[in-house]
């Protein structure tokens, strides 16, 4: 995966940086990307931009503090972070920012069934909180990041309020299509 320097001062270099992204989908490995890829995909639908970086708690702990402190500064309104096994990447990154923090548990190699990722994550003492989503559920990480964003951009909700009719649509269709 290539990397490019961001247009806004920054040390930490992100994939798809020179679109001034919005929201930042950082995950513990290149191994964790399948599944980061979709929070991506997601947002790309709803007219946000975003950027992709590796950031490791434990193997890039200084990378993950100045990733988290600048985030804010960098334009960012969001940080999605996606990990496995003793997942503490989106907690840490939590206790660094002011910025929402939406936690995907990862079913990675060394994950124990993905429990141990669901837990990380989704079990953060009172006072930090990191939204959880389902196991590998980077798709609706991406979808929780633009209601985030959507509840202050007119152009973002439209956008949403489109999908919600899709699924409607879909389901209509399901139902037409029932023998
Ligand atoms: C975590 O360990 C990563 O988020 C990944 O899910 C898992 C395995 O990492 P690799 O061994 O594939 O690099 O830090």
């Amino acid at each position: 995966m290539s990397t490019r320097q961001s247009k806004r001062s920054s040390a930490v270099p992100q994939k798809n940086a020179g679109k001034a992204p919005w929201v930042g989908v950082i995950m513990g490995s290149s191994s964790d990307q399948p599944v980061m890829q979709e929070a991506v995909d997601a947002l790309e639908s709803f007219g946000i931009p975003a950027e992709m970086s590796v950031v490791s708690a434990h193997r890039t702990p200084e990378r993950m503090v100045e990733y988290a402190k600048q985030a804010r500064a960098r334009g960012l309104k969001v940080i999605i972070a996606g990990a496995g096994g003793a997942a503490h990447l989106p907690g840490m990154v939590a206790s660094l920012t002011t910025l929402p923090v939406i936690g995907v548990p990862i079913k990675s190699s060394n994950s124990i069934d993905g429990w141990d990722s669901v837990l990380s994550i989704l079990q953060m003492p009172a006072g930090i909180p990191v939204a959880t989503v389902a196991l590998n559920g980077a798709r609706n990480a991406g979808i929780l990041a633009a209601e985030i964003i959507g509840s202050s951009n007119a152009r973002v909700a439209k956008r949403l309020d489109a999908y919600k009719d899709e699924l409607r649509e879909k389901v209509r269709q399901m139902n037409d299509e029932l023998v």
